[in-house]
């Protein structure tokens, strides 16, 4: 067995007097290897282990300075996924300071999403839906960022959301039809982002109407395609095996997907019998003239979303086998390769996407598209680019990032003598994604390397049985990959891309015609309110608006009632306009919290249960008097 880097407790530095601390933590790291390596079973390999520069193994700090002093401003935005938190995180780079939370799949109290009615408007169920959101992806015009939205899929109910740039909002989410569990998401890259990509994981019975668990032949999954400005779907692909992770290339003629379980089996053991599984090459020409031609179905309860099939034969897809359960899917800034991560095969394929048109008009064998096979280490999972032709793939089992040359791993693979892997530096610990700054556009920099790491063990004050992930910073601009910053962070950034700051225009005030909370002003025209100025209670049956601007340190009302069970609509405006002031409302004893920006309006609706006085205050710091904004509402008994 070749040497294990990253496990062994080199770099620990345990209080030495407490031994028994140190010695669970080996164990625990020894216990953890063995679990991962007997998935893989004896899946090994002899490459690398020999080409590692001394100064890579430990954390190097004589990098160039990443401090961001106090007033100044980071380089990057990062954008994080907060996995089953639901939510996304907005850092700085390379301070890799918090800057911003923006809630999706998630409640969140600060900001009252999942409380106000526009938030419920754009989750758009009545009851809220925990999510885990995994992969947050900017939309682009010609391979490069273009700052308009950030999409971001929900594994655990198969949606998808779009944030706006400008304000940093949520301002859509998509149920995507008849599948479930939407888990790798890309976009288009060119010419535009037009298409949202994203991947259902799971097969399913179709019809999947509760008469049958066994009937294995009648499930399948789906690739699918969202349009980015509507968000609604542009079309569905049934595919063979579970489709898991997904990118496209750089000319906008296709989308390729990993597929593991090509045994189409129900079981883990059933799932990892076969030795190869599949990428599917989506052909987008192809697919958008079959629906023009009406070549396609449709599924009950989606009648207008175009089903096509894109199984074993169909000429809208390819299936390029290779080995065993592919995971992460990576196109090279270059536009000519895209790499499938082996995950359980220590294999990584590049495929040549010069080649998919020849592969397409049949005149090559789908193997035939493959460039190179790369072997870097155990469990790779994702790979990232930087411009210099280099590529850095997380080894999850080793615990490493592994640099390796491109080009020289292709003159290796037609059987010239080079080694193509430059660097391996351990990581702390079990690495999952990994982003390279700009790194999945044409505008990758080669400045920094982000690694994800899923476990962080000693990296950190112990704070109870649960412990935070581990972002690390690394400074891959030099010939060497320096670690530079350890990032604890809550759960759990699957992903991340980084964007440099000259990219990303955001507003400091909120637009009064904000399509956001344009059902609520609606509202207010109808019951004849202006909600610039006007402060009033609408009544209409038991249900009671209550209309309120605000301006600090004032509420438009220092109180108002209602009866006991009416319906409460509280709408407010947020009259500042000035950058950072921002109100919140909170109703005692209610449940009831939210933020109104600066020139917003935001509402949220209650029943008014018990009689008698109830306080409201605002709940972000906007003056000298805050304490003192607030106001009283009377419930009436009925
Ligand atoms: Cu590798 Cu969901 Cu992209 Cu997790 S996925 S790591
Ligand atoms: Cu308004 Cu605090």
């Amino acid at each position: 067995m070749r040497e294990q880097k990253g496990q062994h407790p080199q770099s620990v530095e345990i209080d030495a007097d407490d031994a028994s601390v140190s010695e669970h933590v080996r164990m625990s790291r020894r216990l953890f290897l063995g679990s991962s390596a007997a998935l893989v079973g004896a899946a090994g390999t002899g490459l690398g282990a020999g080409l590692l520069s001394p100064s890579a193994h430990a954390a190097s700090h004589d990098g160039p300075s990443i401090e961001v002093k106090p007033g100044e401003l980071d380089e990057y935005y990062g954008f994080w996924s907060g996995g089953h938190s639901g939510e996304v995180r907005i850092l700085g780079l390379p301070s890799m300071r918090e800057l911003m939370r923006i809630p999706v799949f998630n409640l969140d109290s600060a900001t009252g999403w999942g409380i106000t009615n526009e938030s419920k408007e754009v989750l758009g169920h009545s009851e809220f839906l925990a999510g885990d959101s995994h992969h947050p992806h900017m939309s682009m015009t010609d391979g490069k960022y273009d700052s308009k939205y950030v999409f971001i899929n929900d594994k655990a109910n198969s949606r998808v959301a779009r944030i706006r740039c400008d304000v940093m909002k949520t301002d859509k989410i998509i149920t995507i039809p008849n599948v479930q569990a939407i888990h790798g998401l890309r976009v288009q890259k060119v010419p535009y982002t037009k298409y949202v990509f994203c991947n259902a994981e799971f097969r399913i019975p179709h019809p999947n109407d509760g008469t049958g668990l066994d009937d294995i032949e009648a499930y399948y999954t789906m690739f699918n395609a969202v349009d980015a400005e509507t968000m609604e779907m542009a079309f569905q692909v049934i595919v063979d095996g579970n489709l898991d992770n997904t990118d496209a290339d750089y000319t906008g003629k296709y989308a390729f997907s990993t597929c593991y379980n090509s045994e189409n089996a129900v079981t883990l053991a059933g799932s990892i019998r076969n030795e190869r599984d599949h990428v599917v090459v989506f052909n987008i020409e192809r697919i958008e003239a079959a629906i023009k031609a009406g070549d396609y179905k449709t599924l009950p309860g989606a009648d207008k979303v175009p089903v096509l099939d894109g199984r074993k034969g169909s000429k809208l897809t390819a299936y390029v086998p290779v080995p065993k359960s592919p995971h992460g899917m990576n196109t090279a800034p270059g536009g000519r390769y895209a790499v499938a991560n082996g995950k359980l095969s220590p294999t990584i394929t590049m495929l040549d996407l010069h080649k998919f048109d020849d592969l397409f008009a049949g005149k090559i064998e789908p193997r035939d598209v493959i460039a190179a096979e790369v072997e870097l280490g155990l469990g790779p999972l994702h790979t990232a680019f930087d411009n210099r032709g280099y590529a850095y793939t997380t080894l999850f089992i080793d615990s490493q990032i592994c640099k390796w040359d491109v080009e020289k791993a292709v003159r290796a693979y037609n059987g010239e003598e080079v080694d193509y892997i430059v660097q391996k530096l351990d990581v702390q610990y079990q690495p999952g994604h990994n982003h390279t700054t700009m790194g999945e556009t044409r505008d990758a920099d080669g400045k920094y390397l982000i690694s994800l790491c899923k476990f962080s063990k000693d990296r950190f004050l112990p704070v109870g049985p649960l412990h935070p992930e581990n972002d690390q910073l690394i400074d891959i601009s030099g010939d060497e990959m320096k670690l530079v910053h350890d990032g604890p962070t809550y759960a759990e950034p699957h992903d991340c891309m980084i964007v440099h700051r000259s990219k990303v225009k955001t507003d400091k005030l909120w637009k009064r015609d904000d399509p956001f909370f344009a059902t609520t002003v609606a509202q207010a025209k109808a019951d004849g309110v202006v909600l610039e100025k006007d402060n009033k209670v609408i009544r209409d049956g038991n249900k009671v608006r209550v209309y309120m601007t605000s301006v600090a340190p004032n509420y438009g009302m220092d109180s108002f009632r209602v009866k006991q069970g009416d319906e409460v609509t509280i709408v407010i405006t947020n009259l500042d306009n000035v950058e950072d002031v921002t109100h919140g409302f909170a109703m005692v004893n209610h449940g009831v919290q939210f933020e109104i920006g600066p020139q917003a309006t935001a509402s949220a609706t209650f029943i008014a249960k018990e009689a008698g006085v109830h306080w409201y205050y605002c709940t972000w710091f906007c003056h000298a008097l805050h304490m003192e904004m607030r106001g009283r509402m009377l419930v009436e008994k009925a």
